[in-house]
This record gives structure tokens, sequence and C-alpha cells, in this order.
């Protein structure tokens, strides 16, 4: 039993791609924070309502930890994690409450863009570069194809120019570094977004009156920007 808060903690990413949308959306709220120095925490003024800045790798496991209550990161990566967490037995800790209108992206196979793509039977017995094993392990099984998953942290559209893998699993928005690369785009195994992600269990403390407020604050700001 995690000790009980009359403060709310949102995770959120540091820098990259979800950081400024993430703020502004959750000032659009009407949260506002003091800036703490080393702005790896930010003390909420308007509302008791704190932020963490974080990497947003480490966002998934702050909630399931308890650390934080609510996050904001990519479905790509709540699913990537959540699917590794139940190939070892972990429970669902977490879960995406709202899809949050921005950071779309799909999660792809590209190939050569000399392969003749035919189909998914066409991956036996290939080599498949990616960050985000778990959900590919996942797909490729329900596709009851026998393919090599290569885990890599980054620069994954090289792999196949370098020969250490012979396509790739990746995230693309616009396609341009695929092209860039020689790849084409042929699978989609996952269609993604910004999600505010939260607990299973809600904390029975001053907490969830704070956590349905910003639920339905921000249902409100999201649905404007239809
Ligand atoms: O430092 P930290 O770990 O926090 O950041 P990060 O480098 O892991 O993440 P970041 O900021 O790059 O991305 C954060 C999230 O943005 C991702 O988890 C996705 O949910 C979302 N997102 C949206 C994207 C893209 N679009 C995207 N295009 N993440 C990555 N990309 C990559 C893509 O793979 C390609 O390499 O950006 C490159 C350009 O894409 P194209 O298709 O437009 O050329
Ligand atoms: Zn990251």
């Amino acid at each position: 039993n995690a000790p009980a808060r009359d403060r709310l903690r949102i995770a959120i990413q540091k820098s990259g791609r979800l950081a400024e949308p993430a703020r502004s959306l959750l000032t659009a709220c009407g949260l506002s924070w003091r800036q703490s120095r080393d702005k790896l925490f930010c003390y909420g003024e308007s509302l008791p309502v704190d932020l963490l800045l974080v990497r947003d790798d480490d966002i998934p496991g702050l909630i399931a930890d308890g650390v934080c209550d609510f996050g904001i990161v990519g479905r790509n990566e709540l699913d990537e994690q959540a699917a590794a967490r139940r190939q070892i037995g972990l429970p669902d800790t977490y879960q995406a409450l709202r899809g949050l209108n921005f950071g779309q992206c799909r999660l792809m196979l590209a190939v050569p863009e000399e392969w003749d793509w035919q189909g998914v039977q066409q991956l036996a017995g290939k080599r498949i570069a990616t960050s985000y094993p778990a959900i590919l392990t996942d797909w490729l099984a329900a596709q009851g194809v026998d393919a090599q998953v290569v885990e890599l942290s980054g620069s994954v559209e090289i792999a196949p120019r370098l020969g250490t893998a012979d396509l790739i699993c990746d995230l693309v928005s616009s396609g341009a570094t695929l092209a860039a690369n020689q790849l084409k785009p042929v699978e989609t195994l996952l269609e993604s977004e910004a999600v505010l992600a939260g607990p299973v269990r809600t904390p029975d403390d001053a907490r969830a009156g704070l956590m349905a407020m910003l639920l339905r604050r921000l249902d409100g700001v999201v649905k404007q920007q239809d």
C-alpha cells in the first residue's frame, strides 16, 4: 500500500517531440508551475499538480511504480513496455486513458526498395531490426511467422545497409527517413499518437478527485481541437 498523497504528479517528456505539445496541453487545462532550477521537477502553482520531466522511456515505469499518477507518452512506448511486462508474467498496472491528437505516427515494417513484397510469409527466416522487440514478437506470433528480432536502441534505418538485419520495424510519420535509406513501408503494426496514461487502479486519497477533474478539463480541451 503506497502512502496517501494530496498532490498529483504527471510525467512528461523533458525534451523531444512530445515535450512542447504535452506542456501546452496541460497549460490549456489551467495548470501552471513554478519552474525549478534543475527543471526535472516543476511545482504546481494553480493546482496541486506537479510535473516530472523525464525521458519518454521512463514514463510507463514511473506510473507502474506509483511514482507518477499520469503520464503523457506515445502509445508505441506504452504498448511496448506493457507487452514486455506481459511476456515476463508481470500484471498490467497502467493503461492509456485518452488519445491526445498529437504525436501521430505508425509502427511499420519496411523493406529494401528492391524487394517485391508479397506478404508476411516472406518474413520467414529473416532478421528484423527494431527498438520495439516486444510488440514485434507478439505481432509475428499472431501472424504465425518465424523471423528473428534484432533489438537496436537507435539508427534502426541503417541496419539493412550495414547487413545487421534484412528489414526493419520502426516508427514512420512522413516516410522521408525510410525513403532516404532506400526502404519502403509494407505493413502497419500499430497506429500511434500521444496518450494520457494512468494507473489501472485509481488511488483512494485526495488524488482521485484531482485526477477526475483533470480528465474532465482534458476532454474539454481535446474536443475543442477537433
Ligand atoms: O529522449 P527521449 O527518450 O525522451 O526521446 P526519444 O528520442 O525516445 O523520442 P522522440 O522525442 O524522438 O519521440 C517521442 C515520441 O514521438 C515517439 O515515441 C512517438 O510516439 C512520437 N513520434 C511521432 C515519433 C515520430 N512521430 C517519428 N517520426 N517518433 C519518432 N519518429 C522518427 C521516425 O522513426 C524517423 O526516424 O522520426 C524520424 C522521422 O520520421 P519521418 O517518417 O517523418 O521521416
Ligand atoms: Zn525515448
